[in-house]
């Protein structure tokens, strides 16, 4: 675990370094912080590569990458590519989804774009406010004739409500896909996430707990499906030489990534209890703070507790979500507002279609209200107590803090 460096205790609202005063950190502590497993086994493993001189196209550690990950997640199928974005695209080419498909809003933008990428509209629908997951309730409303499937996303890694989700797309005929990018080693009812829908598609970006410096998969239990990814993410070569079969693309993922995988897998267990040592930490400084709302974990069930995602209720805290940002940042606490502002909210889907916010309600409140805070083996429990006591003195000073961002806010105007 890092060394912590820091650290100067604020006592008041004044010794902040919004306001002056010195950074309680010196380096800034990031959201998103690779996790790097035992390098020398990496290194020894590039080395393999380089030796072999097999350094792309289906070498011998994306296969057993492949291996390793479907069963980890929990499928039958598991085809490794560059990135979550593409393995998205191919997914729901493979699926032939069209027309129009139901996603949320509250999501990466990647989730969107994949599908508009393929002229497919997507059909943004509104978000339950507890599990920050699309809301099953706000689904039948907007399928049309043109709709051919719903993609839902495993947000914060805490699974969809997949039964309703199940229930819906079998009443519609709609095929029904995972965006499970967030959510590497979770399961819901107790089966691994990769288990459910006709694929998941998993994001092994450098941001995420489990990376491959970039990558990405599609799992699947359907044979055909993952043989007609394999096919599209290698240009639709069939087996042999020359024998082009299928139009395709080329989504392959490298050895080199394949090898940061495999050195990830060995150590995934050890990122996940640090996760959760940290998710602890912070659930018991930030819990029950009046204004602040603390995202938990179902205790019932495997979590990679990869987020730790905040809500500022700023009329009980008197300063906004954005303010609180503002102050981490100073401190060199590099808070991020994931998922602002929604895609809806974001070009091309802006202009496309003006109003939907009036259809997304709950998305364009939580997005003002939701802040994620810097875990994993970047931070340590002196940190993350360091990081707690900013967020506990800003809002026991609340009222005194608005006074001075007021202040502030007047003679800059
Ligand atoms: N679906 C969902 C639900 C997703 O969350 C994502 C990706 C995707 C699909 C698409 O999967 P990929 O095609 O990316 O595999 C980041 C990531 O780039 C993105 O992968 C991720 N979601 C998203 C949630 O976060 P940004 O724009 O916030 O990245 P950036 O550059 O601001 O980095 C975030 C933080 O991480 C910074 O504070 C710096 C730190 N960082 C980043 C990198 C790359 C490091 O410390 N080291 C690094 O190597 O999107």
């Amino acid at each position: 675990m890092a060394k912590s460096k820091s650290i100067s205790s604020h006592q008041n609202i004044e010794d902040l370094a919004f306001f002056g005063g010195s950074p309680t950190f010196s380096k800034p502590l990031h959201v998103g912080r690779p996790n790097i497993g035992n390098r020398e086994r990496l290194l020894e493993r590039i080395n393999d590569a380089l030796d072999r001189k097999w350094l792309s196209n289906d070498g011998p550690f994306v296969q057993e990458l492949e291996q390793r990950f479907a069963d980890y997640a929990g499928g039958k199928y598991c085809i490794a590519m560059c990135n979550g974005t593409i393995s998205l695209e191919i997914a729901i080419r493979a699926l032939g989804l069209q027309g129009e498909v139901i996603v949320p809003s509250f999501t990466f933008i990647a989730t969107a774009h994949a599908l508009q990428w393929q002229k497919i509209t997507p059909v943004f629908c509104d978000i339950d406010p507890i599990t920050h997951n699309i809301d099953p309730n706000s689904i039948e409303k907007l399928i049309t004739p043109k709709t051919t499937g719903i993609l839902g996303v495993h947000v914060w890694g805490r699974p969809c409500n997949i039964d309703l989700l199940e229930k819906i797309a079998r009443k519609h005929d709609l095929k029904l896909a995972f965006d499970a990018s967030h959510a590497v080693g979770c399961s819901h009812q107790g089966q691994t996430i990769g288990n459910f829908g006709e694929a998941s598609i998993f994001s092994f970006h450098a941001t995420k707990f489990f990376n491959t410096f970039e990558g990405g998969a599609v799992v699947t239990n359907n044979e055909q499906l993952a043989e007609k990814i394999r096919l599209m993410k290698n240009f639709g070569f069939g087996p042999g030489y020359d024998n082009v079969i299928y139009i395709g693309t080329n989504g392959k993922m490298n050895e080199i990534s394949a090898a940061m995988g495999l050195t990830s897998l060995d150590s995934i267990n050890d990122f996940i209890d640090i996760n959760r040592q940290n998710y602890q930490q912070y659930c018991q400084k930030l819990s029950g703070i009046p204004g602040i709302k603390f995202t938990t974990y179902n205790e019932n069930e495997k979590n990679n507790y990869q987020y730790i995602i905040l809500e500022v209720d700023d009329r009980e805290t008197k300063f906004t979500r954005d303010e609180l940002v503002e102050i981490l940042h100073a401190e060199n606490v590099l808070a991020r507002r994931y998922f602002f502002p929604g895609c809806h909210q974001m070009e091309p889907y802006r202009s496309y279609f003006p109003n939907t916010n009036l259809l997304l309600p709950e998305t364009e409140k939580l997005t003002r209200k939701v802040l994620s805070l810097p875990t994993g083996t970047a931070v340590d429990i002196n940190k993350i107590n360091e990081i707690c006591r900013i967020i506990q003195l800003v809002v026991k000073q609340g009222k005194k803090l608005r006074e001075r961002l007021d202040r502030e806010n007047s003679q800059k105007h």
